[in-house]
């Protein structure tokens, strides 16, 4: 196997066994987050693909999950660091009812070496508690994390509930089931702010930069 088909077995596979020594090695050709992108998240579509067909159970994908933490966890040291003062302060959510933290968990990496202050509110976060961590934390913005479809369908509720408490900070959303085209429809007419869509965790921190500009 080459590297890169080594990097995405060790996903597929879920084993860490020969993972750290292989991520150092394509860090001399790759920077962190070309591997994540790259290889990494090939091998994560690869287990979607495998666990809709029911080629694997949902114990198996854990471990596929625990070695891709474990790998953002190796690679986040060698990430590039914007030294910059405090951008503004990002309070991050999975929706109700979602336990995808992945990509969140990215999201935040990315902004926090990017100058911006994170409130991580963790995994399944209701409404509710969305608001009172935004009454407590004060946050420029308010991003949302969902991979199920059903979450697209909790970030309108999310939307309107931030709404009828009176919040118009922007809201940034992110995950697999969510369209540009759904948060334009869908949620956007539900919030009296921005609600912008990020395709990757790239394009949050490009748009959190255009926001805080
Ligand atoms: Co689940 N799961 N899962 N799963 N899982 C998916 C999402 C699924 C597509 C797999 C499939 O069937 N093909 C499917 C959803 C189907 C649907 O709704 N249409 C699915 C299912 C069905 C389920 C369960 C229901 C399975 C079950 O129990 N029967 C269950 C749900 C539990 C629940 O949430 N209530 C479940 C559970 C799990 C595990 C716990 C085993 C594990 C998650 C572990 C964890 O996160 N801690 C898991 C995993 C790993 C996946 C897949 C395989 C990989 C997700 C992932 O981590 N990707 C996934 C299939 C897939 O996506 N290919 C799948 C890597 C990550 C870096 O990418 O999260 O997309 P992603 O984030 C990207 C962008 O989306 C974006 O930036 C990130 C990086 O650039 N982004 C943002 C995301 N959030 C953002 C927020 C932003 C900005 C950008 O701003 C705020």
């Amino acid at each position: 196997l080459t590297l890169e088909e080594r990097l995405a077995s060790y996903v597929v596979e879920g084993t860490k066994e020969g993972l750290i020594p292989d991520l150092d090695e394509a860090l001399k050709k790759y920077t962190a987050l070309e591997v994540i992108n790259g290889p990494l998240m090939a091998g994560m579509s690869e287990v979607g693909r495998l666990f809709n067909n029911n080629e694997l159970i949902v114990a198996e994908v854990l471990q596929s999950a625990e070695v891709m933490k474990a790998s953002v966890a190796h690679l986040e040291q060698f990430m590039e660091k914007n030294e910059t003062a405090v951008k503004g302060k990002i309070m991050l959510a999975t929706v109700k009812g979602d336990v995808h933290d992945i990509g969140k968990n990215l999201v935040e990496i990315i902004l926090s070496n990017n100058g911006y202050d994170i409130v991580n509110l963790g995994i399944k976060v209701p409404p509710e508690q969305i608001i009172d961590a935004y009454r407590r934390e004060k946050p420029d913005a308010i991003g949302l994390s969902g991979l199920l479809v059903k979450s697209a369908q909790q970030m309108v509720l999310t939307a309107q509930d931030l709404r009828n408490a009176q919040i118009d900070v922007p809201i940034m959303v992110g995950g697999a089931a969510l369209t540009r085209k759904f948060t334009k429809t869908r949620i956007l007419p539900e919030y009296n702010g921005l609600v912008l869509y990020a395709k990757d965790a790239m394009d949050g921190l490009d748009l959190a930069n255009k926001l805080m500009n």
